[in-house]
């Protein structure tokens, strides 16, 4: 699926903006065929959220409903029309005039439908019904239960079985784009890199709807000069002297992709590429065939008031803060991020590990922990969960969005599963191979492996290419207590390091709740002594193990969470506020990774 761009042949009209918004009433049907008895305002994109000041809003757990009004000029109406929301979260109905247009599950990868069968001249009703539900079959897994009131009324509840707020809406932009009825549908770009002769081979698969004459494929370098140009649907073109995609060097090139009829170009897109060569070998993680080191963060799509919705300021500022510490990475923990970010960190040449929406797949702590030093445990996850369909198919939603982004260098399969828990093998390699197949550029694979599963525990390290680890040693084990911290840390990183000596390894998390202004003498934890202790000690570790190749820590920033006793206004592991302010560890942090080369 294409990302809308006005083009030569192309129009994006942007449905952002204020919607009429109400939360559904079980005991009143709603008719679609009549605007809705509405008339509440809600911004998008953003979650609706934080933006009202009823609790029953914030909280609301169920349906809710959108509807906004539109025109579509004549002059366009000749053309293809296609609705397209970024994402819905979590599930849409959407309807226009009246009749079901699309129906979409998941809530963090867009969709889309032609339109033109429903649209009337003048005013349009676009009217959606979404669900913030999350359970046992959905991506990432809730905990749902229901019960009646006092008044017989149902009350529905989703316990996230996970650690940040459920934020549901409208959280990325709705547009109409129009696209010829002969249209170009997809492109696939797999660059092959000649290293040695900085040559690159760029194959090009080109989906095309109705019938073109030919199809070409035209190469822009960043001045908009042409460096090559191919013909056919399954073609390639050679770049000579190619200017390599590097971390914080990003260069890319743009191919301007035609379908030709009658000698008149009728269609035209210009997607844009980076040309890049990353591979795992021998410990190491290579890029354009040098040792490569992530350093960064995971983050969270999460501001004042947007929520989860799309902020391009935030965007902005979040990788201009991460660059000048001398970041490099940032995985997209825990959910595949707006495609405006992922197009922002390829112009950016900040390195992402893509991961899907998969957490929450573990039944829960309730068995004895102890058992998981000898080895495997069932705890009954894998019996419990129904999340096969959901995975499979975020899977190929993900892939087929972000295939050919040049950032992208690792594909996560799920965040902390159940790996310790009989089945998860079982579970896992079959979606291992789903993504391997579906890849067009064979990136590494990875999932992010919880403190739980330890070398003698853990069922799936052996599908991963990059063993990802989040660990809080001196946090939630040996809180307060570095010495041990850091005893545990390293016996445990040697003991995966001679388990998987061909394996690198990296942190995807580690990191410790602060309080922004709490200071200690002592150190203490949650002070910002202590947040800088904790690193401090971290890093000396990770120095240490040969197959170490990057640390990514957690959070970003401080972020919203359900309510919970360990949970102030949320979590407080960012080493940025919320509001994007720095607390004592970012120094420290910024002197370490500015004097960390990215490669080699
Ligand atoms: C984790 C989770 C992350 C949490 C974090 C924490 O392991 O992956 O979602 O926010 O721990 O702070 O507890």
């Amino acid at each position: 699926m294409l990302y809308p761009i006005a083009t030569d042949s192309r129009v994006v009209l942007d449905l952002s903006g204020i919607w009429n918004f109400m939360l559904e009433d079980d005991n009143q049907e709603v008719d679609v065929n009549q605007p809705l008895p509405t008339t509440d305002s809600m911004a998008v994109p953003a979650s609706f959220n934080d933006q009202s000041v009823a609790s029953e809003v914030r909280r609301h757990t169920g349906y809710v409903w959108y509807e906004k009004e539109f025109t579509v000029a004549k002059a366009l109406r000749n053309e293809r029309l296609v609705l397209r929301f970024g994402s819905a979260t979590h599930e849409a109905w959407v309807y226009l005039n009246g009749e079901l247009l699309v129906h979409h599950k998941g809530g963090f990868t867009p969709f889309e439908a032609e339109m033109n069968d429903l649209l009337t001249e003048g005013t349009n009703r676009l009217t959606v019904r979404l669900s913030n539900i999350l359970d046992y079959t959905t991506l990432p897994v809730g905990n749902y239960t229901e019960k009646k009131d006092e008044d017989g009324n149902l009350v529905r509840n989703v316990d996230e079985n996970f650690d940040f707020f459920n934020y549901a809406g409208l959280h990325r932009p709705v547009r109409i784009y129009s696209t010829p009825f002969d249209r170009i549908e997809d492109i696939v770009i797999v660059p092959e890199v000649d290293l040695d002769n900085k040559k690159a081979d760029v194959k090009f698969s080109v989906k095309t709807g109705g019938e073109f004459d030919e199809v070409r494929v035209t190469i822009l370098d960043e001045d908009g000069k042409e460096v090559a140009q191919a013909a056919g649907q399954e073609t390639s073109a050679t770049i000579d002297n190619v200017n390599l995609w590097q971390p914080l060097d990003a260069y890319l090139y743009t191919a301007k992709v035609e379908g030709i009829k009658n000698g008149e170009t009728v269609d035209v897109y210009n997607e844009p590429f980076g040309v890049r060569k990353v591979e795992v070998k021998e410990g190491k993680f290579l890029f354009n065939g040098e040792p490569f080191y992530f350093k960064g963060f995971g983050k969270h799509e999460d501001t004042f008031v947007r929520g989860r919705g799309l902020d391009e300021a935030y965007n902005v500022l979040d990788l201009n803060l991460m660059k000048d510490m001398g970041a490099n990475s940032l995985r997209t923990s825990h959910y595949p991020y707006s495609e405006e970010m992922m197009r922002l960190c390829d112009r950016e040449g900040i390195v992402v590990i893509d991961e899907t929406p998969a957490v929450g797949l573990m039944a829960s702590f309730n068995f004895d922990l102890s058992m998981l030093e000898k080895g495997a445990v069932d705890d009954g996850t894998w019996d419990k969960m129904d999340t096969t369909e959901a995975h499979e198919q975020v899977i190929r939603e993900l892939i087929d969005r972000d295939k050919n982004h040049a950032s992208v260098v690792m594909w996560s399969i799920a965040n902390e599963p159940a790996s310790y828990s009989k089945g998860a093998y079982e579970y896992f390699k079959p979606l291992f191979d789903l993504a391997r197949e579906l890849d067009p550029q064979n990136r590494p694979l990875t999932f992010v492996n919880i403190m739980l599963a330890k070398p003698k525990a853990d069922l799936c390290a052996d599908l991963v290419d990059v063993i990802a680890l989040n660990r809080y040693y001196g946090w939630y084990v040996n809180t307060g207590d570095l010495d041990e911290g850091e005893k545990g840390t390293r016996e445990e990183l040697l003991e995966w390091q001679e388990k998987y000596p061909e394996k690198p390894m990296m942190y995807t998390e580690y990191g410790a709740d602060t309080v922004a202004g709490m200071h200690s003498m002592y150190h203490e934890p949650f002070s910002e002594e202590y947040q800088e202790d904790y690193y401090r000690m971290n890093s000396k570790v990770f120095d240490e193990i040969p197959n170490f190749i990057g640390e990514q820590l957690w959070n970003f920033a401080d972020f919203q969470t359900k309510f919970g006793i360990m949970r102030v206004q949320g979590n407080k592991k960012g080493i940025f506020t919320r509001a994007r302010e720095p607390k004592r560890v970012v120094r420290y942090l910024s002197e370490r990774w500015n004097s960390i080369p990215h490669l080699g």
